[in-house]
């Protein structure tokens, strides 16, 4: 087939349609060297995304390629009916997913007769080879590493993809897309916008995602790259906040020592996640550096106020409540948030864990009260380890269909916020009870809206509550929160 055009199209990911750049579109398209004609499409800033692609896609399709990256969650809701009903007004277009959901469900994605391919893992050589096969025929499709694909009746998934190297991999063309779209006033600054700079993290945490797509690999843009990026977005659309959304933005201190003297003139101010062993081995003088350029908070994964947990959730390295504890208080000297993120409701004691790390936060929040508490339920990935093999034990398995992905109960699930067996109803209200008062006592300071006066007003309603541990029925506190228009990041992004 000739191909007279790709679509790289980013499905809705959010119900408040927060435009986030779409950095896995860019990295995609500039790996594509301008070979073959491409556009990126934002069902985030487009009105109706069907129209928006329908003026794209020429009579039956023929030639053109529609790419799009699915997330679990709103994007796969999106994208699945949206596919279907172009495959039937367009019987000839080629529809290929990547991303995180197709790559860890290729056959449920793959069995539906709207997606002709799957590009698994980090999809920058895997899709030019693609490309390359259907233009040419070669290379053949069972040798294209990350692909899968459907050989007649049969489904077939080739081996894992390597992963490249960011570093040697070509610039993205913001020229791309409308980058005035996706600045955002934040409390980190008035325009905000997302980055992106390594591939990957060293570590195998039993419930992440990001183990599946790198096995442990981890590598980066250089911090010249990286502290260019920052510059031009900062010269050219007067960015003056950045969120680097890498999975491990902390790994090589001398990187991050370096980035940060690169930037340190600009005066914006930034944010990143990283892993709070690796940032408590940094020196003073790191700290220094980072703080004089504009870090200004740190998503960091505790995980949990046991030791026993950290150990079945393949943690690794040395994180321990005891260290998280030291590292709340040394971000205090620095006067850099820590942003930490648990995981509660592991098996096999739901309930012992949770209260065990409930009652952690509370020293923490003691001993940093700035320290901004993200709560997640442990979400199974299909990744082995004691953690999923106790939940397929009680009988968790995941859909088969994409019908099924996009059914209520595993939306909510892919958003981290569905009712799994092992955690029940009861113990899934404590958790939201503890969080509806932990969040009014120590309101968000990534909330702009929320004035000194609210804060105050929010804290003294809910004192009594946090000091007596009473966190049932908190109906006063959720009714104000909802006049205050309270919401926390995790949920609707800074
Ligand atoms: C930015 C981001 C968002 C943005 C949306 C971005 C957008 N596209 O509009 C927001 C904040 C809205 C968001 C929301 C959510 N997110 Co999110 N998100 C990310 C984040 C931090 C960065 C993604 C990114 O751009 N990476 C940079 C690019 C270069 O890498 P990449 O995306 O991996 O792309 C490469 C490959 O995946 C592949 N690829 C990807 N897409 C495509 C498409 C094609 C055609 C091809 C060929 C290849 C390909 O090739 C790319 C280049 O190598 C990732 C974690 C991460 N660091 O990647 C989490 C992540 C993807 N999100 C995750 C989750 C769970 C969610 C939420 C469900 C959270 C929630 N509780 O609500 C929601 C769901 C939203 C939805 N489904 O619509 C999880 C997914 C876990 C899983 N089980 O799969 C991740 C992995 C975070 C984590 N560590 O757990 N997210």
């Amino acid at each position: 087939m000739k191909i007279n055009c790709i679509i790289l199209f980013n499905p809705i990911s959010s119900a408040r349609r927060t435009p986030v750049l779409p950095m896995s579109l860019l990295a995609i398209e500039a790996a594509l060297e301008d070979r073959w004609p491409t556009v990126i499409i934002d069902g985030n800033l487009v009105a109706n995304s069907l129209e928006a692609l329908e003026t794209t896609i020429d009579n039956d399709g023929a030639g053109t390629i529609l790419a799009i990256t699915v997330m679990p969650g709103p994007q796969l809701e999106h994208a699945t009916p949206l596919c279907r009903d172009l495959k039937r007004r367009h019987p000839d277009l080629t529809i290929v997913w990547g991303g995180y959901f197709p790559s860890q469900h290729w056959e449920a994605c793959l069995k539906d007769p709207a997606v002709n391919f799957i590009v698994q893992g980090h999809g920058e050589a895997v899709f030019t080879s693609l490309l390359e096969h259907l233009e040419t025929g070669r290379p053949e499709l069972e040798s294209i590493a990350g692909l899968a694909w459907k050989d007649q009746d049969q489904l077939r998934s080739n081996n894992r993809p390597p992963v490249p190297h960011p570093a040697r991999l070509p610039h993205w063309n913001l020229e791309s897309v409308d980058i005035t779209r996706y600045l955002r006033p934040t409390f980190l600054g008035s325009k905000t916008i997302g980055l992106h700079s390594s591939y990957g993290c060293p570590y195998f945490c039993a419930f992440c995602a990001v183990v599946n797509m790198v096995e442990g690999r981890w590598m980066a843009w250089s911090a010249e790259r990286t502290a260019d990026m920052v510059h031009r977005l900062h010269a050219d659309w007067g960015a003056d906040a950045i969120e680097f959304s890498d999975n491990n933005f902390f790994v090589d201190e001398k990187r991050v020592v370096e980035f940060s003297r690169r930037i340190q003139d600009l005066g914006i101010s930034w944010w990143g996640e990283g892993r709070i062993d690796t940032m408590m081995d940094y020196s003073d003088t790191t700290w220094r550096a980072m703080r004089d350029s504009g870090l200004r908070m740190v998503f960091l994964g505790a995980e949990s106020g046991s030791e026993e947990t950290l150990k079945l959730m393949d943690k690794g390295g040395s994180v321990s409540p005891e260290m998280t504890l030291e590292m709340v208080r040394r971000m205090r000297e620095w006067s850099i948030v820590p942003e930490l993120s648990f995981v509660l409701g592991n098996p096999p004691d739901a309930q012992e864990d949770a209260l065990q790390t409930m009652d952690f936060i509370r020293k923490v929040k003691a001993a940093n009260p700035a320290t901004e508490i993200i709560l997640y339920l442990y979400t199974p990935v299909p990744l082995a380890g004691a953690l999923f093999d106790q939940v397929q034990a009680s009988g968790f398995a995941f859909p088969e269909t994409l019908d099924q992905w996009i059914s209520g109960d595993w939306l909510d699930f892919a958003q981290r916020r569905s009712d799994l067996s092992w955690v029940g109803p009861r113990l899934q209200r404590q958790i939201k009870n503890f969080e509806r008062v932990l969040n009014a006592y120590y309101p968000t300071t990534t909330l702009p809206s929320l004035t000194a006066g609210k804060r105050r007003f929010l804290r003294t309603a809910s004192a009594w509550r946090y000091h007596l541990k009473f966190n049932a029925a908190p109906f006063e506190l959720a009714a104000l929160h909802r006049v205050l228009h309270y919401r926390r990041p995790e949920t609707s992004g800074f």
